[in-house]
């Protein structure tokens, strides 16, 4: 009985062998994005999942079930961690309940070349590992700044008395600036502006018109400030149970979509120059005050990230650089 047993299984291991390559079977991996589909922060994401899918027949094949319709944004970092989907397109900004570093990836605007080249990414990949068992497949939108815009008018760089909604990205520079903050998703900002419960927002220079907030918006505050970032994250049980061929597909459309990054030079301005014709106009306060919001921004970024990471926190600051 045992002999035969062993033999069994002996044997079932060799079939399984011969069959291994036949085994290794198209998988589908569940997708999901933590902005808008089809909007300015989901685009490239879903150009990635149909390269993935032309690239990948027979191999490895996205699913995409789509965005906050499906799944509320602060929630798509833990949907990974637990397998509730296997791949997001997710800024940091929504899970730094679970990787308070990734409030530092903001600070961070060297190319995605050089991040990888110099270690940055693998260290960023190794705290996703570890914290919410994702695999950091991709960065997207390094040259893509933020700003504050604002519905009143402001001669000096003091928010005090003004509410402003904000993510982890803004707070700390907002509440620096003397303003009082409300934390929301991007579906809730329209409202909020058009209820006057905010007096203005934190966003990327380039997106507004995707949800009308150009309605709602009568000046952006210069200057620009920080890098967006916006990165593709695998549930790393999944990715590890992935063939090397079906790694090497997603690997390669993840390059090619960091790749992407080269055309936001030209998104930029040409989002500025809409802003302008929309009557958004821009409040300038001249060399000096920009040159110290920067620098308090940069500031109060770094220690907040350094507050709640010491050790990790200096480590992203001497690979930003900054
Ligand atoms: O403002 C936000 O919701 C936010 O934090 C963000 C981050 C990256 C891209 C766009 C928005």
């Amino acid at each position: 009985m045992r002999q035969m047993l062993i033999a069994g299984l002996a044997l079932g291991g060799l079939v399984v062998q011969a069959q291994a390559p036949v085994l290794a079977q198209e998988v589908t991996l569940r997708a999901v994005t933590s902005f808008a589909e089809g909007t300015q922060f989901s685009k490239n994401f879903e150009r990635f999942i149909q390269k993935v899918n032309a690239d990948g027949k027979g191999q490895v094949q996205i699913n995409y079930i789509g965005g906050p319709r499906a799944m509320p944004p602060f929630e798509v970092g833990n949907a990974v961690r637990t397998k509730v989907v296997d791949i997001a397109n997710v800024t940091g900004a929504f899970y730094t309940n679970l990787v308070p570093e990734a409030d530092g990836l903001k600070l961070i605007a060297k190319p995605m070349s050089e991040q990888r080249q110099n270690g940055t990414w693998a260290f960023v990949d190794q705290l996703h590992q570890q914290k919410i068992n994702a695999h950091y497949l991709a960065r997207q939108f390094h040259n893509v700044p933020f700003h504050i815009y604002l519905n009143k008018k402001i001669d000096k760089m003091d928010f005090t008395g003004l509410k402003i909604r904000v993510t982890p990205v803004y707070k700390d520079v907002v509440e620096a600036m003397g303003g009082t903050t409300v934390t929301t998703a991007p579906g809730e900002v329209y409202t909020a502006l058009e209820r006057g419960v905010v007096d203005g927002y934190g966003w990327p220079v380039s997106g507004i018109f995707d949800l009308g907030w150009e309605k709602v918006t009568k000046f952006r505050l210069e200057p620009a400030f920080y890098s967006v970032e916006v990165g593709v994250l695998v549930n790393n049980d999944v990715w590890k149970g992935l063939s090397a061929a079906q790694k090497k597909v997603l690997s390669d459309a993840a390059l090619w979509l960091e790749g992407l990054d080269t055309e936001n030079v030209a998104l930029v301005k040409a989002e500025r120059d809409k802003q302008a014709a929309a009557g958004i106009q821009p409040i300038d306060l001249g060399p000096e005050p920009s040159k110290a919001f920067l620098a308090k921004a940069n500031e109060v970024g770094w220690a907040s990230v350094i507050k709640r990471s010491p050790e990790n926190g200096a480590k992203l600051r001497q690979l930003a650089g900054n």
